[in-house]
């Protein structure tokens, strides 16, 4: 790590062939800006992704395209540790660890956890239910300042805050507290179903009209912004009780870069028909570039390999120290 730049640590769950337009915004392209500024470890939290039941050769592609993603997007190997989370063990140990410093009330709490146990009744698990506990070992294990989370992701990063705060009144200043790292202007929005705008759009929605992927063609963009849930109001201005009419200027202000304001203005007077064509065609034009560069990173499977073999390593190397200090503090022999 180099000198005393702050610590960040993200990442994103390989659940998918590709990420969402939501993952992108409200993660990806604002971790792009913090790259020269603070010392980023990104990683692909494969681990998170088998608290869903995955098909095991998908997960593996999953893995290698979200890397491919992540570089696409702009995410710089060498300034970067850029790892897979499932090849660094000591993720699987630390959670472990804390799990024992966690309490059920405080997991019970959890709404992600609720609605991930609606959606698959067949399979509430205990990796579903001590997830944030994951999430937590992945930010600590680092000694992370700051977690650049979407707005979905607070109330797990408030637990990690409170674990780590629990540890630290125990055996001393073990891991840094971190804090949520707030983007500016409106980036790091919470990004909804085209389908549903009060729900957050997401790579498992069974929908597929419901959610845009960073992957998905132009003419797929286009089509399923003209099939966004609006309102029968017809005007394009962000009000409550507006909710797919909000998301879209949310969206079309996040990859154009203006502001709220200055589309409301762009779309005065207009239907709601040409303002989704045009904010179906902003996000395939932002995407085209993006899905040119992700074509050639696939081509070179030996580059990606070596990003996260060398990522792996740097990982650990930065770890080592918090990993020993935790398991002597709790009383392990430490060899
Ligand atoms: N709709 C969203 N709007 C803004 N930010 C979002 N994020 C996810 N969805 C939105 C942000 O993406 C990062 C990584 O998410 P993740 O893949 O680790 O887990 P998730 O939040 O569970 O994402 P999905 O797409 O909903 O995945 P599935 O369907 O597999 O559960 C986080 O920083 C998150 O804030």
């Amino acid at each position: 790590m180099i000198g005393d730049k702050k610590v960040i640590f993200s990442g994103i769950q390989p659940s998918s062939d590709s990420i969402t337009l939501g993952n992108y915004l409200g993660a990806l392209k604002n971790w792009v800006t913090l790259q020269d500024e603070y010392n980023c470890i990104f990683s692909v939290v494969d681990m998170h992704a088998i608290t869903v039941r995955q098909e095991a050769a998908q997960l593996r592609k999953n893995t290698i395209s979200l890397l491919a993603q992540y570089l696409a997007c702009g995410l710089d190997a060498e300034k970067n540790i850029i790892f897979v989370q499932s090849h660094v063990s000591e993720h699987a140990e630390l959670s472990w660890i804390l799990n024992c410093y966690t309490q059920m009330g405080e997991l019970n709490r959890m709404t992600q956890f609720k609605d991930k146990s609606q959606k698959h009744p067949e399979n509430i698990n205990a990796g579903l239910f001590t997830y944030p506990v994951l999430m937590a070992s992945d930010i600590l294990l680092y000694q992370a300042d700051l977690v650049p989370v979407g707005v979905d992701q607070k109330q797990h990063l408030e637990l990690t805050r409170d674990i780590a705060h629990r540890f630290n009144s125990l055996y001393g200043d073990v891991f840094t507290v971190p804090e949520p790292y707030i983007p500016e202007k409106n980036a790091g929005a919470k990004i909804m179903s085209l389908q549903n705008p009060t729900a957050k759009m997401s790579k498992s929605d069974p929908n597929p009209n419901g959610c845009i992927a960073l992957l998905d063609k132009p003419e797929d963009i286009i089509r399923k912004i003209k099939r966004a849930v609006t309102d029968s109001e017809a005007v394009v201005k962000y009000a409550e009780g507006k909710d797919g009419v909000n998301n879209l200027l949310t969206i079309y202000s996040a990859v154009t870069n203006t502001s709220i304001k200055d589309a409301e203005k762009e779309f005065e007077g207009k239907g709601y028909g040409d303002f989704k064509l045009k904010v179906g065609e902003a996000v395939a034009e932002h995407l085209k570039p993006i899905q040119e560069k992700y074509e050639d990173y696939m081509k070179n499977k030996d580059y990606l390999e070596s990003v996260y073999k060398n990522g792996a390593e740097a990982a650990r190397r930065v770890n080592r120290r918090t990993m020993a200090k935790v398991k002597k503090k709790v009383g392990f022999i430490v060899d």
